[in-house]
């Protein structure tokens, strides 16, 4: 099977390296040169959980046009650069199931602009990975992930994906209501990233702290607001979760304070800004999100004026 991944940073080369491992052709694809030319030349290194490291040759380049047709391919980009990079890689989308595990809203429906609404395979997962350098990447952490057809139709590209996957060890399930899963990781996302980002803190400050609890759950109430009113009730106490979230992971700097410490456009859009404009579209109001989304978009390199 010939894979192509799109943004090949930690998940991408991750994701990448295990399916390459697991006998798939696999062309991993960035912006960044350093770390493509230690791809092509050496592999990717990847760094178990358990502390194991192994080095998995595969392809590698920053020009998705040197790159011929595919059965597979992921898209692993920051939803900010989604348009950009799959309008590049167009020639490379047409014809392959195309697989998007992206956080965030909106990404699907980008990519199906380019790959076609049949292709799109959504999904989420908690695996984590992080970058160590050029070439290498750190396996950080296991979890479930799961896929579905996200514009409907037979499940039948999800369970290839899932089938996949889970033979390269990325073990995998498949659901029919993959959206809804998509808004719950969301929500969590949106109740923790831009507080955290804004107020210089670590993830666990949001739930040990009065004002931390006020404002995620304040950010949370409104997604489950807008993601009912686009015809997903999301499962249970969503603020209960994702403040379990922020205990489990109380030592990190949330990916969006790294990104905005670092001056990286975060996924602000994707997350509590996509909920504001959802919002308006149903005639709902979403202060507090307007808020982080306007003060996160004022503390970064974002545009202030997203379209
Ligand atoms: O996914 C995350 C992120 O930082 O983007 C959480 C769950 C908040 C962990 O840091």
């Amino acid at each position: 099977m010939r894979v192509a991944v799109v943004g090949s940073g930690a998940m991408g080369s991750l994701f990448g390296g295990l399916l390459a491992d697991d006998g798939a052709t696999v062309t991993l694809i960035d912006v960044r040169e350093p770390h493509v030319d230690v791809l092509d030349r050496e592999g990717v290194t990847i760094e178990s959980p358990e502390g194991e490291v192994r080095t998995i040759p595969v392809d590698a380049t920053t020009d998705p046009t040197d790159v011929a047709a595919v059965d597979l391919a992921f898209v692993f980009v920051k939803g900010v650069h989604t348009r950009k990079a799959v309008a590049d890689a167009a020639g490379i989308l047409h014809g392959a199931t195309v697989v998007t595990l992206q956080n965030g809203l909106g990404n699907p429906e980008e990519i199906a602009t380019v790959a076609g609404w049949d292709a799109i395979v959504a999904g989420v997962t908690a695996h984590g990975a992080t970058l160590l350098g050029p070439g290498r990447v750190r396996h950080a952490g296991r979890g479930p992930t799961t896929v579905g057809d996200y514009f409907g139709g037979d499940d039948g590209r999800a369970v290839a994906v899932a089938d996949r996957l889970t033979d390269a060890g990325i073990e995998t399930d498949v659901s029919p209501e993959i959206e809804r899963q998509i808004w719950e990781k969301v929500a969590v996302n949106v109740g923790i990233n831009a507080a955290t980002a804004l107020a210089r803190v670590e993830n666990g400050r949001l739930d040990g702290t009065e004002p931390g609890r006020r404002l995620l759950e304040a950010a949370i109430e409104e997604c489950v607001a807008v993601a009912a009113a686009e015809g997903h009730e999301l499962r249970g106490d969503v603020a209960a979760r994702a403040r379990e979230v922020a205990r489990a992971t109380a030592t990190n700097r949330s990916s969006m304070r790294q990104d905005v410490e670092a001056g990286r456009r975060t996924e602000i859009e994707r997350l509590n800004g996509e909920v504001v404009r959802r919002a308006e579209r149903h005639g709902l109001s979403a202060p507090v999100n307007r808020t982080l989304t306007d003060l996160i978009r004022l503390a970064g390199t974002e545009s202030t004026t997203p379209s």
